[in-house]
């Protein structure tokens, strides 16, 4: 049997509010700036609207770092735009998720002002403290380090026993073995479901249980801290309760943000027998090429490989996510595409087909609708993020690497790049903001930017659109099953999707050399569905076919 669900069947777009459209020239993107392009969504055809963290925040981590809840960052509005905001979303048939951040608050958190203000304090145990090591507990109570540099630990003056941040020093964690931190969260996520929010984005979520004891980090788990934080021994039981006491009576979605969950691991969160997730993002495809900071090389059998266990992984009960970027992540069509003028339209609706045809829930990042590229960064002040500030003080200022060697790799790696503003036009600053924006926007806005593409029926823009209207009228790309035909080819993506009779093939060229295709005797292709103006087409019955560099066809098989 065939398990349907809405959230299934829906294309997700993600906005970044401070990057997205800005209603009043203060240079940061806005929610009246988001109901103002509610249109463009629409027509775009997404169903369903992420939201990364638009909550009442000091911004260490651009909104990643919570000071309140139930208060709208006051940058990005009003709880009255908010509320705006989503009844717009919701006359246009759209829904919207928004980002849970609670693995960690912000340290202005009212909960931790006051858990930091004595030992004995009520809310002293809502975050985790211990003594440090040593005579005078002048060391770390053990050897976590931190993702934004240094150790996982603070000490505080005020009763000199350290806090635990996996994240910022501004994101302390809350201890979610106290039984009312539980139950504040759970609270909090009834009020935004009850104010008709349809799920969440779940941040880091696998991290909120902790090690008992918390005991060091062997040698070779240091540089890969993810998997020991993602591995606490109660993320289930907190999971399938969050489940049944707060998700289910909504029937709201949850993807749960899976940083250092394995393969192996990822049924325990999203087979739907055991209630827990919708759906979890795995980083093995964006961080394919990745180690840390470092950039590394990938080939195309690797990518392969990944989306075929990525599948298998899921099983018949579990569901899957499809994306290629996110805030966290450099820019798809740079990282897997070819961003040259030459290449970069076709390049980008091949990535578009390989993203919207898979058995998952496909996630378009916004922009990547237009094929925005990398920022040309050069130097370390033209970044803003927290991690890439943490990285240069550890790393560089420590004379441990080579400044010129990290901005190579920033180059590629940064999260920068995801986050300089949409590109709506060719004014200035890409018609983002009348005043002047907190991240510059890319150059390349006069090339690439919304108002051309939604005039030019070819354009990156209306070939997702197409996509995504393919993808809604049928059923076999949301719920056939997935096989790669040939998984060696180094430059040929080549894939089925069949639901009962009906069976499609999806055959994209990963370069700009021209290929001729051999099809495998079984396949007979019946007719082309979509092709991103590449002009070869492939006759009825043909046994193989001609591909142009950066073609991406899906056809309908006998
Ligand atoms: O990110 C999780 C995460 O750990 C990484 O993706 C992170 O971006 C970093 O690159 C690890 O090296 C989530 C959010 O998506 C991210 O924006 C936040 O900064 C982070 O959690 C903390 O809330
Ligand atoms: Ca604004």
């Amino acid at each position: 049997v065939r398990e349907t669900a809405w959230w299934k069947q829906a294309v997700v777009y993600q906005i970044y509010p401070r990057s997205f459209s800005d209603s009043n020239g203060d240079g940061i993107g806005d929610l009246p700036g988001i109901t103002a392009r509610l249109d463009y969504l629409k027509t775009l055809g997404v169903d369903v609207i992420w939201l990364s963290p638009h909550f009442d925040s000091p911004n260490a981590d651009n909104g990643y770092d919570i000071r309140d809840y139930r208060k709208v960052m006051s940058e990005f509005g009003t709880m009255a735009d908010f509320d705006r905001m989503l009844a717009g979303m919701k006359a246009r048939g759209m829904r919207l998720i928004i980002d849970l951040v609670v693995n960690h608050t912000s340290d202005e958190h009212a909960w931790f002002v006051e858990s930091r203000g004595s030992r004995d304090n009520p809310k002293r145990d809502y975050y985790i403290w211990r003594d440090g090591r040593g005579e005078a507990g002048e060391r770390p109570p053990n050897n976590y380090p931190s993702f934004f540099g240094g150790p996982a630990w603070k000490r505080d003056d005020s009763t000199g026993q350290y806090y635990l941040h996996y994240f910022a020093e501004k994101q302390p964690d809350l201890n979610w073995e106290n039984p009312e931190v539980r139950a504040e969260v759970f609270d909090l996520m009834r009020f935004w479901l009850d104010k008709g929010v349809s799920g969440f984005r779940m941040d880091v979520i696998p991290f909120i249980s902790k090690q008992p004891g918390l005991p060091d980090l062997a040698p070779e788990q240091i540089d890969h801290p993810e998997f020991v934080y993602a591995s606490g021994p109660r993320i289930h039981e907190y999971l399938q309760t969050m489940h049944r006491e707060v998700l289910a009576p909504y029937d709201a979605m949850s993807v749960g943000e899976a940083f250092g969950v394995d393969f192996e691991q990822a049924p325990l969160f999203t087979d739907a027998r055991r209630g827990e997730l919708s759906m979890i993002f795995h980083f093995d495809i964006v961080r394919l090429d990745r180690d840390n900071w470092r950039k590394t090389d990938w080939t195309l059998p690797q990518l392969k490989a990944t989306y075929t266990t990525i599948d298998r992984t899921a099983g018949a009960h579990g569901w899957n996510t499809s994306f290629l970027c996110n805030h966290d992540n450099p820019r798809a069509v740079s990282h897997f595409g070819d961003d040259d003028p030459a290449w970069h339209a076709r390049s980008a609706k091949a990535l578009a087909t390989l993203m919207l045809t898979q058995r998952a829930t496909p996630f378009l990042y916004q922009g990547d609708e237009l094929g925005m590229t990398n920022y040309p960064f050069e130097r370390i002040e033209q970044y803003d993020d927290v991690e890439v500030k943490g990285l240069w003080r550890t790393l560089v200022e420590t004379g441990r690497v080579p400044a010129a060697e990290l901005l190579a790799h920033l180059r590629q790696t940064s999260r920068d790049h995801a986050r300089t503003p949409m590109q709506w036009s060719a004014d200035a600053h890409g018609g983002f903001t009348t005043g002047t924006p907190w991240l510059a926007v890319n150059p390349n806005h006069r090339e690439i930017n919304a108002a051309a593409q939604l005039g030019e029926p070819d354009s990156v823009y209306h070939h997702h659109r197409r996509l995504i209207e393919l993808r809604h009228r049928t059923p076999a790309l949301v719920y056939g099953a997935y096989a790669d035909i040939d998984p060696e080819h180094p430059r040929v993506f080549a894939y089925t999707r069949t639901l009962d009779d009906e069976r499609y093939l999806v055959l994209i060229n990963f370069g700009r050399e021209p290929v001729t295709y051999a099809l495998p005797p079984d396949i007979r292709i019946a007719d082309t569905l979509i092709d991103n103006g590449a002009g070869a087409s492939t006759a009825n019955g043909q046994a193989s076919v001609s591909l142009a560099g950066w073609q991406a066809t899906v056809y309908r098989l006998h």
